[in-house]
C-alpha cells in the first residue's frame, strides 16, 4: 500500500498535537493510564487515613488534623468512588485497552479517533470534578460509593451532602458519557477494523475481554447516567423519585412518594457488571500472560471466550444479591440467590483452564507472569467467599459487615490491580521501548502479595465475629475490643503495602528513561503487537497491513522452527 493513501500515516507535529490533544490511540491510552495512576495513589492515601483512624482514633496528624467520625465517612466514599471508576474501570479499559486492541486486532488506530480523545477528555473533567468536591464548602459528600438516598438525596442530610454530593453526582454522570463513548469505540473498532484473516475466534483473548467489557459498559453506564440524573433532579429541583416522606432533624422535607429502592434496583443493575468491567481486562491479560510464560496455547480458547460472554450475561441478572436485606421477597431472593451460583460455573471453568495451561508447562517466572499468578491466586481467595454471601440467609448476618469488605478487595480491587501490574510488566518494554527492573519487580510482587493478604484475609474474620463496616470507632465498641489488635495488624500491613507501591512508581520512571533497550519481541509472544517495531510507529504497522494466518497462542508447535508461531508467520506450519 502507498503510504500517502494511509489516512493515519502522518504523523501529527507539535507538542499539544502530539501529547495533550492526540487522536492516536497509543498517547491516549498512555493519558488514561496516567489519570488511573494519580487516581491509585489518592485513593490509596485515603485509604492509609482511614486505616490510621480506625486505630488511633484521636490521633492529630500532620496537614490533616484529626479526623472526625464524619469526616471518615467522607474519606470511605471518595476512596471507593476513586478507586472503583478513576482506577479500576479507567486503567485496563481505557489504558491498556486503547492502546493494545487496534494494534492487537492489526488496526491503525481506533474506528473513532476525535470520539477517543473527547472520551479521555471527558474523564478527565470528570476526576477533577470529584476531587472539587473536598474543597467545597461542607466537604466530600458521606454516603458511600454506593450513595443510596434517602442520604444521598437530601441536601440537608450532613455535612458533605451539599455542593459536595452534587459534584459527587455531576462527576459520575460525567464518568459515564465518558464511558459510553469508550464503549461505542471499542465495539465498533473490534467489528469493523480487523486485519485479513484475524477471525473472532483468532482474536488474543485480550481483545475478547476488552471488547465484552464494552458492551457491558454499554448497557450498565447508560442506566447509572440516567439514575444519577434523577438523583440530582431529586436533590435540586424537588423531585420525588427516591424520596419517600422524610424527616430531617425534626423538620419534615417537601418530599414524598419517592422509593429509596429505586435507586438501589438501578445502581445496582449497573453496580454488579461493574464488577465485571473491571475484573475481565485482568482476565484477559492473565490468560495471554501464562499462556506466554507458560510456553503453552491457553487450555481451552473456546469455552474461555464463553465463559467471558456468559459472565457478562449472567451478570445483569444478579444484581438483586446486594439487596436480600431490602425486604425484598423471598422467592425473588431465592431467584437471585441461584442465579448468582451460576456466574461460579463459568468462573470455576476460566480458573480451571489457567491451571491447566500452567501444568506441564515450561514456566518462565518473569514478573508478569507472577503477577498473573497472583491474579489466579487473589480471584480465587476473594471467588470463594462469593457463594456464601449468596446465601440469603447467611448474608443476613454477612451484610454489611468487613465479611463483604474482605471479599470484594481481593475479587475486585486487588485482583483488578493485579492484572494491571501484570499488564504493565508485560507491555511496558512495547510501549516505551525499554524493560523494567526484573529484581525490584519481583520484591515489588512479594511485598504486596504478603502485604495484600495480610490486610485483606483478617477482615473476613471480623466480619464473623460482627465487626460492622463503614463505621469509624471501633475503640467505642465493647464487643469488638478483643478485635482491636486484628486491626491493628491490618494498619501496620496496610502501611507496608502502600510504601511498596513506590517500589513500583520508581521503576517504573526509572526504567522509561534509564531501561535496557527492549527488542520488538523480548517474550517471545505471537501476538501481534510484537511483530511491530518497538514502541510502535504513529499508523502501528508503518504503513503495512498485517495478514494473520494463525490463532494467538501458538506455543510449543510441532515442526515449528521456532517454539511459537506468531500470529503473521506464513502458514507453512497447520495450526488454528
Ligand atoms: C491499599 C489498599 C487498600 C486499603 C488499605 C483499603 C482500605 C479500605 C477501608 C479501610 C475501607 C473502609 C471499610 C469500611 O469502613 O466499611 C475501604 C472501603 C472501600 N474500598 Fe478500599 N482499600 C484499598 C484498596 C482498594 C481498591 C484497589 C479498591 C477498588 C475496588 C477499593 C475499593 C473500596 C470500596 C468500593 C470501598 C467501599 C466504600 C464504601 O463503602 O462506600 N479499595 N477500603
Ligand atoms: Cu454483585
Amino acid at each position: 500500500m502507498v503510504a500517502m493513501e494511509n489516512p493515519h500515516a502522518h504523523a501529527p507535529q507539535g507538542f499539544i498535537r502530539k501529547y495533550i490533544f492526540s487522536l492516536d490511540h497509543k498517547v491516549i491510552g498512555i493519558q488514561y493510564f496516567f489519570l488511573a495512576l494519580t487516581a491509585v495513589f489518592v485513593g490509596m492515601f485515603l485509604s492509609l487515613l482511614m486505616r490510621i483512624h480506625l486505630v488511633w482514633p484521636n490521633a492529630v496528624l500532620p496537614l490533616v488534623g484529626e479526623i472526625k467520625p464524619e469526616a471518615y465517612l467522607s474519606l470511605l466514599t471518595m476512596h471507593g468512588t476513586i478507586m472503583v471508576f478513576f482506577v479500576l474501570t479507567t486503567a485496563p479499559q481505557g489504558g491498556f485497552g486503547n492502546y493494545f486492541l487496534p494494534i492487537q486486532i492489526g488496526a491503525p488506530d481506533m474506528a473513532f479517533p476525535v470520539l477517543n480523545m473527547l472520551s479521555f477528555w471527558t474523564t478527565f473533567v470528570a476526576f477533577i470534578t470529584i476531587l472539587a468536591a473536598f474543597f467545597v464548602s461542607g466537604g466530600a459528600p458521606l454516603h458511600g460509593w454506593t450513595g443510596y438516598p434517602p442520604l444521598s438525596a437530601v441536601q440537608s442530610t450532613g455535612p458533605g451532602e451539599g455542593l459536595g454530593a452534587d459534584l459527587w453526582i455531576t462527576s459520575i454522570a460525567i464518568f459515564c458519557i465518558a464511558s459510553l463513548m469508550g464503549a461505542l469505540n471499542f465495539i465498533t473498532t473490534t467489528l469493523d477494523l480487523r486485519a485479513k484473516g484475524m477471525t473472532l475466534m483468532r482474536m488474543p483473548l485480550t481483545v475478547w475481554s476488552w471488547f465484552i467489557t464494552a458492551i457491558l459498559g454499554l448497557l450498565a453506564f447508560g442506566v447509572l447516567l440516567s439514575a444519577g440524573i434523577l438523583l440530582l433532579m431529586d436533590r435540586n429541583l424537588g423531585t420525588s423519585f427516591y424520596v419517600p416522606l422524610v424527616v430531617v432533624n425534626g423538620q419534615i422535607m417537601g418530599h414524598k412518594g419517592g422509593s429509596p429502592l429505586l435507586w438501589q434496583h438501578l445502581f445496582w443493575f449497573f453496580g454488579h457488571p461493574e464488577v465485571y468491567i473491571a475484573i475481565l481486562p485482568g482476565m484477559g491479560v492473565a490468560s495471554q500472560v501464562l499462556s506466554t510464560f507458560s510456553r503453552k496455547p491457553i487450555f481451552g480458547y473456546r469455552a474461555m471466550v464463553y465463559a467471558m460472554l456468559s459472565i457478562g450475561f449472567f451478570g445483569f441478572m444478579v444484581w438483586g444479591h446486594h439487596m436480600f436485606m431490602s425486604g425484598m421477597s423471598p422467592y425473588s431472593a431465592f431467584a437471585f440467590s441461584l442465579l448468582t451460583m451460576c456466574i461460579g460455573v463459568p468462573s470455576a471453568i476460566k480458573t480451571f483452564n489457567w491451571l491447566g495451561t500452567m501444568w506441564k508447562g515450561h514456566i518462565r517466572f518473569h514478573t508478569p507472569m507472577l503477577y498473573a499468578i497472583g491474579f489466579v491466586s487473589l480471584f480465587v481467595s476473594g471467588g470463594l467467599s462469593g457463594p456464601f454471601l449468596a446465601q440469603p440467609v447467611l448474608d443476613i448476618q454477612l451484610h454489611d459487615t468487613y465479611f463483604v469488605v474482605g471479599h470484594f478487595h481481593l475479587i475486585m480491587g486487588v485482583a483488578a490491580i493485579f492484572g494491571m501490574f501484570a499488564a504493565t510488566y508485560y507491555w511496558f518494554p512495547k510501549m516505551f521501548g525499554r524493560m523494567m527492573n526484573e529484581s525490584w519487580g519481583r520484591i515489588h510482587f512479594f511485598i504486596t502479595l504478603a502485604g495484600t493478604y495480610a490486610i485483606f484475609m483478617p477482615m473476613h474474620y471480623l466480619g464473623l465475629a460482627g465487626g460492622t463496616r463503614r463505621y469509624s470507632q471501633y475503640t467505642e465498641v465493647a464487643y469488638l475490643q478483643k478485635l482491636m489488635p486484628l486491626h491493628q495488624f491490618m494498619t501496620y500491613a496496610a502501611i507496608i503495602t502502600i510504601a511498596a507501591q513506590f517500589i513500583f512508581v520508581v521503576n517504573l520512571f526509572y526504567s522509561m528513561f534509564k531501561g535496557p533497550k527492549a527488542s520488538d519481541n523480548p517474550w517471545e509472544a505471537t501476538t501481534l503487537e510484537w511483530t511491530t517495531a518497538t514502541p510502535p510507529p504513529h499508523d502501528n504497522f508503518g504503513g503495512v497491513t498485517p495478514v494473520v494466518h494463525h490463532g494467538p497462542y501458538e506455543y510449543g508447535v510441532p515442526g515449528a522452527p521456532k517454539d511459537y508461531v506468531m500470529q503473521t508467520d506464513p502458514a507453512t506450519v497447520a495450526t488454528h
